[in-house]
This record gives C-alpha cells, structure tokens and sequence, in this order.
C-alpha cells in the first residue's frame, strides 16, 4: 500500500452536556481528523482526539495539527507498506505526540481494513460481536445533579458509571467521597468506578481519602497520582483492596512493564489515542494478558470515527471490563459518522464491514470545520 495524499481537518462540534474534570470543564471539542488516500484512491480515516488544552496530556490541538503537517504525515506519504502494523515505525523517531500518531496509525488500520474487506475489529484479533459500554460521568455543580445523571444513565441501560473526583473542584471544594458515597447509598449493586485524572498528590490526606473509597465497593480507583507518580501507585495499591488503575501513566510499553513491576495497578485503561495508535493498543493488550490485568477501552470524548476505532480494538478478548464507548448521542446531538454508535441496554455492536464500519459525513465535516489542509508526496 502506499499513501499519496492526506488531509487534516480541525473539526468543532457542540456538546450535549458540557464535562467537567480535576482539570477543568467544556461545552464543545475540537479534534483533528486524517484522511490518508492510496494510489487507488482508497480512504481510510482517524481521528486525533487530543484535548484543546495539555491538561490530560502534554499535547493541545495546535501541537497536534503541527506535528502531524509537518513530520507525520510527510513521513507516511510515498512510503511503502503490507500492513498497518507497520506505520506507526515510519515516524517512530518523534518522541511523545501519542494522539498526533493515534489518528494518523488509525487512518492506516481502517484503510487495511477496507482494502482487505476484513472488519476491523477482526483485523485487530477481536472475538467479540458486541461490547459492553460504561459511561463517565463528570464533575456536576451538585450532588442531586450527579444523582440525575447515574439515573439517567441507568434507565439506558448502562451497567457501569465511571464518577471523576477532585480534591478540589471547579466550585474549590473537594468532590471525592461525599458524592460516591451519595452513589453508592443510590445503587447499593451498581458497578461503579472513580478516576481522579492523576489530581492527586501522593500525601498522608490522599491516601486517607483512597483508604475510606476502599470501602464503597469501587470496581477501581483509577490514576489517583501524577501520570510518572508509579511509586505512590504501587504503595497505595498495596493498602487497598480496590484494583487501582492506569490510565495517564500508561503512554508506551515500557511505562506498561515498568507498572506491572513495581505492581502499580492491577488493570490498564487501554486508551487508543494516549498509547499512539490501535498499533500499540494491540501490544499493550497482549503485555497486559500476560501480566494478569484485566484492561479495558477509556475514551476522549471521540467523535465518530474514533468511537468506532474504540468498538473495534473493545472486541480482543482481554477487554474484559465494560470500556468507555458510550453512544455518540451522549456526547453529540449529530455525530460526523452515518450511522453513528447506539448502545441498546449498554451494549455496542461491532460493525462487520470492512473500513471504519460506517460512512463519514462529509457535509458534516464542512460544516465544522474551522480549517483543513491537504499535503501531496
Ligand atoms: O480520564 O478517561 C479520562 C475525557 C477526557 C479526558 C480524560 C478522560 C475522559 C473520559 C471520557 O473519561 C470518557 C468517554 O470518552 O466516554
Ligand atoms: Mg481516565
């Protein structure tokens, strides 16, 4: 296969209920979206869900467009390849930028996919037809509200709510136990998570905040310390019964194998576009299977198309947790894919066509677009 065209969309679409975490809250998000087109004219697409601001990572939308303009894809354009597996080695001399590489790896594995009529979840070493979906639920101005919103989502059928928590909130109160407790008291059987994006510091009042979530029954406390904090990790994983997980400081199978060494969690949030790409999701998949840890997908808030890559790598057989691929229509009011992801009582189809498993809607994207640019071998 050889790529001879790419374009990057900058694309902006509202959201239906604006989000907030440790970090902060938003009401629209802007993600880049690749096309990468093959001497046939073949087009496979992705999607870089990089946050607008390096709050959850050091990248920002604008780093993201930079890096893949100008070294990404002038790396993938001309090059020769059989698979897909094989792109992300293509710019493997750029250090970091793991979103930027995400979306342009994910183009190559859909175009694979639709070149060689494969579904892409299959093309990956999925078994599965279908995944079982959570949903994240974000920082709400007060407890009734987040009430309101575990309700909602359970009435969907959602078997899994994932609550963020803060030490201190956007309202400068802390958001941890009094809300999960209010949850908890609510549906005494629910499978429910927390993930405080890495806000905590690794202090004698931290660990006493995590001792007294050990007993609500938490299927895992997820990234509790700083994204490079493994050691705090690994001392508070020991104190607690409740699996902590990783998500921020998972970024590359080196950071992966140095977590299981020092048993710094017990499952792994696999996120496609924090490790780089489906490529290196697969490998991290497979490192995981061998350690023990159970993983599972987390999201960015992806639109369409990284929703669908998400489905797909949801569907290899360690992904035994319900993973973060929520209907588009929880975050979006128009989704840019036809037919957009549905969730019936928490469960998504895979799609069995080949490619993406949906089709773009380019009227869609002209209409949010704020720029788009095409680069030529
Ligand atoms: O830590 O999982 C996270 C969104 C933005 C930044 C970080 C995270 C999230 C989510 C999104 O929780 C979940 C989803 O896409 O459904
Ligand atoms: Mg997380």
């Amino acid at each position: 296969m050889r790529i001879v065209e790419a374009v990057l969309h900058d694309v902006e679409l509202p959201l239906v209920h604006s989000f907030e975490t440790s970090s902060h809250r938003k009401s629209s998000l802007r993600h880049l979206l690749v096309e990468l087109i093959d001497d046939d004219g073949a087009v496979g697409w992705g999607e870089i869900a990089s946050p607008a601001g390096p709050y959850y990572a050091p990248e920002t939308t604008t780093t993201a467009w930079h890096v893949a303009t100008e070294f990404l894809l002038p790396a993938v354009l001309g090059a020769q390849w059989e698979h897909p597996d094989e792109v992300s080695a293509l710019f493997s001399k750029v250090r970091g930028h793991f979103f930027a590489k995400a979306g342009v790896d994910m183009a190559a594995w859909t175009l694979h996919s639709l070149k060689s009529g494969v579904p892409l979840g299959r093309a990956l070493g999925g078994t599965r037809d279908s995944v079982v979906a959570g949903v994240s639920l974000g920082i709400e101005p007060s407890i009734d509200e987040l009430l309101t919103q575990v309700q909602k989502h359970v009435d969907a059928g959602y078997p899994r709510v994932k609550l963020k928590i803060a030490p201190i909130s956007g309202a400068g109160t802390p958001w941890d136990v009094e809300p999960v407790r209010a949850v908890r008291q609510a549906y005494p059987e629910l499978d429910v998570h927390v993930d405080a994006n890495g806000a905590y510091p690794g202090d004698v009042a931290a660990f006493d905040v995590f001792r007294t979530l050990d007993e609500y029954g938490l299927t895992m406390i997820e990234q509790p310390f700083a994204p490079r904090n493994l050691l705090d990790s690994a001392r508070l994983q020991a104190q607690l019964q409740t699996p902590v997980c990783l998500d921020e400081s998972v970024e590359t199978l080196d950071d992966l194998r140095t977590a299981i060494a020092l048993q710094a969690g017990g499952v792994l949030n696999i996120k496609v576009s924090r490790m780089g790409g489906l490529t290196a999701a697969r490998e991290a998949h497979a490192l995981a299977q061998e350690a023990g840890w159970p993983v599972w997908c987390g999201g960015m808030h992806e639109f369409g198309i990284g929703r669908l890559a998400n489905v797909a790598i949801s569907s290899l057989p360690g992904f035994t947790l319900p993973s973060d691929v929520s209907a588009s229509a929880k975050y979006y009011a128009e989704d840019i894919v036809d037919p957009e992801v549905t969730a019936e009582a928490g469960v998504v189809q895979v799609p069995t066509a080949p490619g993406l498993g949906a089709q773009v809607r380019a009227e869609l994207i002209a209409q949010h677009a704020t720029r788009s640019q095409r680069i030529s071998a």
